[in-house]
């Protein structure tokens, strides 16, 4: 892979990759480069026209969230994503162009009054959408801060109506190996899967993003819609949903299923709690030659440290 002009954040492959086991990815670089550079399909986002979205934004500010350093520039948060199912680099803008996002449903089943689905148009107009800042914290200790559009999750959860049988939500990334080529890659357990407990999903913070930098999410982003928990590492924030599941049983995630040695269920942002191969004590802001000492649940502890008193016993950050 050509590597052009590094910025001094970026960390060298060998030394990071530490969201895969670094053997596989190898062979994915290999086995699955012919897959990237093929051409465009009709039907992507080039070809899907306006965003029947476009209207809604820039959504009004929530001024409750601030920040302790500066919005990440723009340019850079949208060039340097982590997105598997377009490929295992942090370059995958072009890739992810291949992410068709019209017509797009997202499921609502399990453990529900009544399990239905509901066009991504539709949702997006049926709850309220505001524009919150906040921090985002990778588990490989880059971070960046962004104004996210989205939907409180609280009030779609109240909106789905669970059961009170359900303890946990399930979200479920689109599966499509035809439009993601990183999904014919078999040795990750596809779908991408996340969860949170309905405390966690409940609390005031967790949005289901539609919009970034005061417009619809682009694809590399995870459009139309993605999760954001900003007090748990990156990887829990779970792109381009389909699928929301009210389940009784905490479900298994994609990293888990890949490597639960290294990535929990819990993942809440704790500099003193190393990853096994690297420590969490500071991170390196996007585009900035700053470190900054890592926040305990990335500073979000006020709202959230109380989700886990009497689970002390569990592996709450990692
Ligand atoms: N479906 C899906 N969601 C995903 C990922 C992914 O590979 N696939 N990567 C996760 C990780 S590890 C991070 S750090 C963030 C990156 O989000 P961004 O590219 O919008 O900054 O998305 C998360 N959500
Ligand atoms: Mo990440």
């Amino acid at each position: 892979m050509l590597i052009k002009n590094r910025p001094s954040w970026d960390i060298p492959e060998s030394e990071a990759t530490p969201e895969a086991v670094f053997f596989n990815r190898r062979a994915f670089m290999t086995g699955g480069a012919g897959l990237i550079a093929g051409a465009a399909l009709p039907g992507t986002a080039a070809a899907q026209g306006a965003d029947p979205t476009l209207d809604l934004y820039p959504a009004k500010r929530n001024e409750t969230y601030t920040l302790d350093r500066p919005v990440t520039d723009e340019d850079l948060a949208s060039s340097y994503n982590n997105f598997y199912e377009f490929g295992t680099s942090k370059d995958i803008v072009a890739a992810s162009k291949r992410l068709v996002t019209r017509p797009w449903t997202v499921a609502i089943d399990g453990m529900v009054e009544k399990p239905f689905e509901i066009g991504f148009d539709d949702l997006v107009r049926k709850l309220p959408l505001e524009e919150r800042l906040y921090r985002f914290r990778c588990v490989e200790s880059w971070s960046m801060a962004v104004p996210w559009t989205g939907i409180p999750l609280k009030a779609f959860v109240d909106y789905a109506k669970p059961l009170s049988g359900a303890k946990y939500i399930r979200f479920e990334t689109f599966l499509n190996p035809r439009m993601a080529p990183g999904q014919s890659a078999r040795w990750y357990p596809w779908p991408y899967t996340e969860g949170l407990t309905i405390a966690e999903a409940t609390n005031e913070l967790p949005l289901l993003v539609t919009g970034i930098y005061g417009k619809p999410i682009p694809t590399q982003h995870g459009a139309p819609v993605r999760l954001i928990v900003p007090w748990k590492y990156g990887f829990k924030s779970v792109k381009s949903i389909t699928k929301i599941s009210f389940v009784a049983e905490r479900p298994k995630t994609f990293w888990e299923g890949l490597q639960s040695s290294e990535y929990g269920f819990w993942a809440n942002v704790n500099p003193q709690v190393p990853h096994p191969r690297w420590s969490q004590a500071s991170e390196q802001l996007l585009g900035s030659r700053d470190r900054r000492p890592t926040l305990l649940y990335n500073g979000y502890g006020e709202q959230v440290a109380g989700l886990y008193k009497g689970l002390e016993g569990e592996k709450l950050f990692m």
